[in-house]
């Protein structure tokens, strides 16, 4: 396996930054998470954006543009002769002493590309829908650090991923400060009621994810149903008549119970497996061609 570390394709072996590097010392760094099908980077450009906007919003400057960046992307991938699967893109603030200053980082941020297989939940969750819980832990305040930076530092979802691994259920919901949804530690959260969409907005500390986007998408201009970003809390989402969750990791997977109360009638809804359906269309069909 080759991986892409500034500029040049190495083995995995030798894959390897400094421990001084500022992105292993203090999470300073931004990254992003993109998934190739059938030969085609899905929605490789909003990623691009994403990850440019992470890096602007920290005062990261990425040494390389988005073109050589798309460049060095599908160079990777081809090298690995992979067509589909998970691509990492990373980009640290870069090699520098013992203290927080990002001055004292001489050496250009590093950037890394690594290309892999996708670990994928099982069909059966699926098909039978998944449980959440909601998390002790709470998304960080939008003016502590916007969640909206897809930065190094996922400590705060990794402990609510932890909480739901101690509950034995896939994911975990994170109330923001004020105890409102915001999202799970790796995917946005929709329900489904009364006909319409509703998922939380931004504002409430969700991360303004590319599947969120492509399923809003998709159900206003695809399904013609009522889409709308608004807060909500946990009784919304018991109450919810279907719920799901998306991400580039899980895409599209719906949840049939919440803090043990059964959502409906606990079966994945039809809206939900309808969006799956598009979806899976959508990732086949579109996309930057690795070539
Ligand atoms: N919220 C958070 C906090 C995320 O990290 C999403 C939502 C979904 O966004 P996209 O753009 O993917 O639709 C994410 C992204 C993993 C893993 O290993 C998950 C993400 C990123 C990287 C790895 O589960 N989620």
């Amino acid at each position: 396996m080759k991986i892409y570390l500034d500029g040049k394709l190495v083995d995995r072996e030798d894959a390897k930054i400094s421990v001084f590097d500022h992105g292993l010392l203090y999470g300073d760094g931004v990254f992003e998470g993109i998934r190739a099908y059938n030969g085609r980077v899905f929605r490789l450009k909003e990623h691009l954006d994403r990850i440019w906007a992470s890096a602007k919003a920290i005062n990261l400057t990425i040494p390389i543009s988005k073109i050589e960046m798309e460049k060095a992307l599908i160079k990777t991938l081809l090298a690995n002769k992979q067509t589909e699967g998970y691509i990492r893109l990373i980009v640290t603030r870069g090699c520098g002493d013992l203290g927080l200053d990002p001055r004292k980082c001489t050496q250009p941020p590093s950037v890394i590309i690594i290309t892999d297989k996708i670990s994928l939940y099982p069909d059966s969750l699926y098909e039978k829908g998944g449980e959440v819980i909601t998390a002790a832990t709470r998304r960080l305040r939008p003016d502590s650090l916007s969640p909206n930076v897809k930065s190094l530092n996922y400590l705060n979802n990794i402990m609510a991923k932890m909480e739901a691994t101690k509950a034995g259920v896939m994911e975990a919901v994170m109330l923001n400060a004020e105890g409102y949804v915001a999202e799970c530690t790796g995917d946005n959260i929709f329900i489904v009621k009364d006909g319409g969409l509703f998922t939380p907005p931004a504002s409430e500390g969700a991360l303004i994810g590319i599947t969120r986007d492509t399923v809003l998408e998709l159900a206003k201009n695809k399904l013609k149903i009522p889409v709308r970003e608004e807060r909500m809390t946990m009784y919304n989402v018991y109450t919810a008549d279907e719920c799901f969750l998306t991400g580039t990791a899980a895409e599209v997977i719906p949840i049939v119970r919440a803090d043990a109360r059964e959502i409906a009638d606990g079966k994945p809804g039809k809206i939900t497996v309808n969006l799956i359906k598009e979806f899976k269309n959508l990732t086949r069909l579109t996309g930057v061609p690795i070539k």
